[in-house]
């Protein structure tokens, strides 16, 4: 294991009154909060591309980041090194997951021959860092972005070649996924979408994505990989229309290409931002279909149109997330991966520690609170108490499916004006804050 962060100490919970930067305030790992450990409630994630690959660079400026263990090459041997800095990351944190693509963890060589074995000697390296450690691979990706050849996609790009030259990449990734034991794999749609319908056959492209994902799904059959897949919406950035915007379109793509069953997924908030949606609704249009898989944790910037991709540390925003994860009964496979990066004027490497505890911090209050939300039972009684007319009577029929419209005018004939209580939100909010 590297001694990359001399200073820095394996980070200790040690209460809400400690004034310890380097210290959880509210994130116990074992500590038990509705039945469950902390640790297992949250599953949390390093994400390797912003952890050990983010230069901060941005559209005015080159990287800030200071990185004193990587030299800066594409050799073999400084990937292999920022492994042991990743996972000495994680041991310090208490942080049980990572995620990666494949070109983070591992340089693409001159060809795909040769980018294949530099990603098995990176491999080998990761799967003795997960041995030493029991650390373990939440899930894997593939970067179908990054590279030139895919600047008008891969999947939905309008040259066969690169299609295939991306389905050689995702196969590879998947099997690698597989050797590490990773526990799903994710589909960011990456260039997957348009900038100008002038030059794109939307039909034509949707068609091919779908083929690629039923790829996907033989290869992981064939390889007898068992973890789910994910989709991860998102709107916009870096194309002007991405296939996958929100949770609705990912779900109506899947099943109108009949995927649904094999895919799950994974939400990020800066993304539902950037779609128009809170997180919350995110959540639960994906909960509503049975296909909550996996959450990126972040946050944006309300003030800035991109994805800023912050850290999390509003307290509402991770009580709304732990209310729902409470609600499904929590992860099976996912977790909260912090697909967050520390700001550019943050540059230090003890930057990235401050930022990792505040979000887990962040979680762990949203967690105690959703959980006595939930103990209290106020909330539920009243959401319950709002939709008790189909609870008897002409309701009960209709969510049975006994009556049609005829029955139901029949009825308002006899029944007269409905009415309807007052949908109470200013009262609510007010009892969230009771617990905030
Ligand atoms: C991009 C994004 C990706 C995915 C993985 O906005 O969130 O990092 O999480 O490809
Ligand atoms: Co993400």
């Amino acid at each position: 294991m590297s001694e990359a962060f001399p200073d820095i100490p394996k980070i200790q919970f040690e209460g809400p009154k400690s004034k310890n930067a380097l210290s959880f305030k509210h994130y116990n790992a074992d500590e038990v909060v509705a039945g469950k450990k902390m640790r297992d409630h949250f599953r949390f994630g390093v994400a390797y591309w912003h952890a050990m690959r983010n230069t901060l660079s941005d559209p005015f400026g080159g990287g800030t980041s200071q990185k004193p263990w990587d030299d800066g090459t594409d050799s073999i041997a400084n990937a292999q090194k920022r492994a042991h800095v990743c996972f000495e990351f994680m041991e310090k944190l208490g942080i049980d997951y990572y995620c990666f693509h494949d070109r983070d963890v591992a340089p693409e060589g001159k060809s795909l021959s040769e980018s294949n074995q530099i990603f098995d000697a990176v491999a080998d390296t990761l799967e003795e860092l997960q041995k030493a450690t029991g650390k373990k691979l939440l899930w894997g990706t593939a970067c179908l972005f990054a590279n030139p050849r895919y600047n008008q996609g891969a999947a939905t790009s309008p040259n066969a070649n690169v299609f295939a030259y991306g389905a050689a990449q995702v196969k590879k990734a998947l099997e690698v996924t597989h050797r590490l034991g990773g526990e799903g794999y994710t589909f960011w749609g990456g260039r997957e979408g348009y900038s100008t319908l002038w030059n794109t056959d939307l039909k034509r492209e949707m068609d091919h994505l779908a083929a690629f994902l039923h790829m996907a799904v033989d290869h992981k059959k064939k390889i007898g990989f068992k973890g789910p897949f994910y989709i991860e919406p998102k709107p916009r950035e870096p194309s002007t229309h991405q296939y996958d915007s929100d949770s609705a379109a990912c779900l109506n793509f899947l099943r109108q290409y009949d995927l649904l069953e094999h895919f799950k997924l994974n939400i990020e908030t800066n993304h539902a931002t950037l779609a128009g949606h809170s997180m919350r609704h995110e959540l639960e249009v994906a909960l509503a279909a049975g296909a909550l898989g996996s959450i990126d944790a972040n946050t944006g910037d309300e003030l800035i149109g991109w994805d800023t991709d912050q850290f999390p540390t509003n307290i509402y925003l991770t009580t709304n997330i732990m209310l729902v994860l409470l609600k499904m009964g929590g992860f099976t496979t996912g977790g909260l991966n912090f697909d967050a990066k520390v700001r550019r004027e943050s540059f230090e490497p003890v930057d990235l520690f401050h930022a990792h505890i505040g979000g887990m911090d962040a979680f762990a209050r949203g967690l105690k609170i959703a959980a006595s939300i939930v103990e209290d039972g106020r909330l539920e009684a009243l959401l319950k108490q709002r939709y008790s007319t189909f609870d008897s009577g002409i309701g009960a029929q209709i969510e049975k499916g006994e009556v049609g419209f005829a029955e139901l005018e029949a009825y308002t004939l006899k029944n007269g004006e409905p009415v309807i209580g007052s949908g109470r939100q200013e009262m609510l909010e007010n009892l969230i804050n009771e617990f905030i």
